[in-house]
């Protein structure tokens, strides 16, 4: 029986995948690095400095500690610039409906994002409150594929991993729902989310229904 379901964020609740990737691009062209929308699936739901790294591999390069964060922190500055102009509507159809009609059902519910950025993004959006809880990349260690992050919500809303589900659009996040012994539903493409229990195209797409089949 799923008790709770924890959401991603980036990719789940709002394309804000879709601003990781275009700052992303902004500073792979600014170093000369080929990058494509495919090379970009390495770097969802992982951190900030993972996806500086995984970037510098694409390219073959090697920079020193203090370049790379210059860099890094360059690209989250066009990330929070996209954001900060980001509107309310911009919330993925059927979302607010979706978590609303879980918690009236008594599912909990929370959201976990790797992003630093995550609580503006909510903010931004008027949907704090949603969740019971929320967790993001400022209260972790270890961003996913470590469970580090799916743990710390299932801990805060006092449910066994076991009977949470996990909603995530990113490899990354798929193999940090499994390695917390949480089921996980896939948002996007089967081919991108291999490992994931079930997968469906967008977050409205998922129905109460299907709760059942996890
Ligand atoms: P930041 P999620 C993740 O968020 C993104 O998918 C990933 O692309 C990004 O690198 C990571 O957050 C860190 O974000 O640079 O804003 O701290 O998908 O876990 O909600
Ligand atoms: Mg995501």
């Amino acid at each position: 029986m799923i008790k709770a379901v924890i959401f991603d964020l980036d990719g789940v609740i709002v394309d804000t995948a879709r601003y990781h990737f275009l700052a992303w691009k902004r500073l792979a062209d600014e170093l000369g690095i080929p990058f494509t929308e495919a090379d970009n699936e390495r770097l969802k739901g992982v951190s900030r400095m993972r996806s500086m790294e995984i970037l510098m591999e694409i390219g073959g390069i090697t920079l020193s500690a203090h370049d790379k964060e210059q860099l890094a922190n360059k690209k989250n500055t066009w990330f929070v610039d996209y954001v900060e102009r980001m509107l309310p509507e911009e919330i993925y159809p059927g979302v607010k409906k979706l978590i609303e009609s879980l918690r009236q059902r008594g599912v909990r519910v929370a959201l976990a994002s790797s992003s630093k950025n995550a609580k503006t993004v909510i903010q931004l959006l008027h949907i704090q409150q949603l969740f019971e809880v929320v967790v993001d990349g400022t209260m972790i260690v270890h961003s996913k594929p470590d469970p580090e992050i799916f743990l710390l919500a299932a801990n805060r809303l006092n449910i066994p991993p076991a009977d949470c589900l996990v909603v995530e659009d990113a490899e990354a996040g798929v193999e940090a729902a499994h390695a917390a012994g949480m089921r996980c539903l896939g948002i996007g493409k089967r081919e991108q989310l291999l490992k994931a229990e079930k997968v469906v195209a967008k977050t409205g797409d998922f129905t109460l229904a299907m709760l059942e089949e996890f």
